[in-house]
């Protein structure tokens, strides 16, 4: 009985860890000038792209993503609404659970994504950073498990970003500055996967 218990546990166990994948990103963080509304700035942005690239996985996926800062800045990167249940220390608030990553320096965020399904965000957790350096986080349903919708035909993620006159862009975002002007950033996320993605089953 107990050889038959044991068996039948290894059997769970093992379609369980075949169910999940690991998810690897690598994020150049770096300034770069980036044009808006008739005026230019250089901005500190991920794989050189504004929005940065999507976090894609599915729930039960270990996500591994490899920060570089190779900013003048000190950098740290927060995932937005991404429960860290015993990985506290891959949370990304700058000086809460880690230090900040130093210019040229890195470090690796490894979580696994546990009991989550939809569409969250990443974004820099340091001072004035997370004006621009952020992106889209998907998280999608285990294989072979459907949506609790509908399928949809197509998906896309929205980032909404803020942003100022020209002669005034991104020197701080302030609510005031939010609300003179909210620009719709629309992408297709097969344009947004800059980032170096392998799946290991
Ligand atoms: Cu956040």
């Amino acid at each position: 009985m107990a050889a038959v218990l044991v068996a039948a546990m290894v059997v769970v166990l093992s379609v369980s860890v075949a169910e999940s994948a690991t998810v690897e990103y690598q994020f150049d963080v770096a300034t770069m000038n980036v044009t808006r509304l008739c005026g230019s700035k250089s901005i500190v942005v991920v794989n050189g792209q504004f929005p940065g690239p999507t976090v894609s996985a599915r729930e039960g996926d270990l996500v591994v993503v490899r920060v570089v800062n190779k900013a003048q800045y000190n950098m740290s990167i927060h995932w937005h609404g991404v429960r860290q249940l015993r990985s506290g220390w891959a949370d990304g608030p700058a000086y809460i659970t880690q230090c900040p990553i130093q210019p040229g320096q890195s470090y690796v965020y490894k979580f696994t994504i546990t009991g989550q399904r939809g569409t969250l965000w990443w974004h820099a957790h340091i001072s004035w950073l997370r004006a621009t350096v952020y992106g889209p986080i998907v998280i999608l349903p285990k294989l072979g498990v459907p949506y609790p919708f509908a399928a949809p035909y197509k998906e896309v993620p929205l980032m909404f970003g803020t942003c100022v006159r020209p002669t005034r862009w991104w020197p701080v975002i302030s609510v005031r500055a939010c609300m003179n002007c909210l620009s719709l950033l629309v992408y297709v996320r097969a344009q947004a996967n800059g980032g170096r993605r392998t799946r290991r089953r």
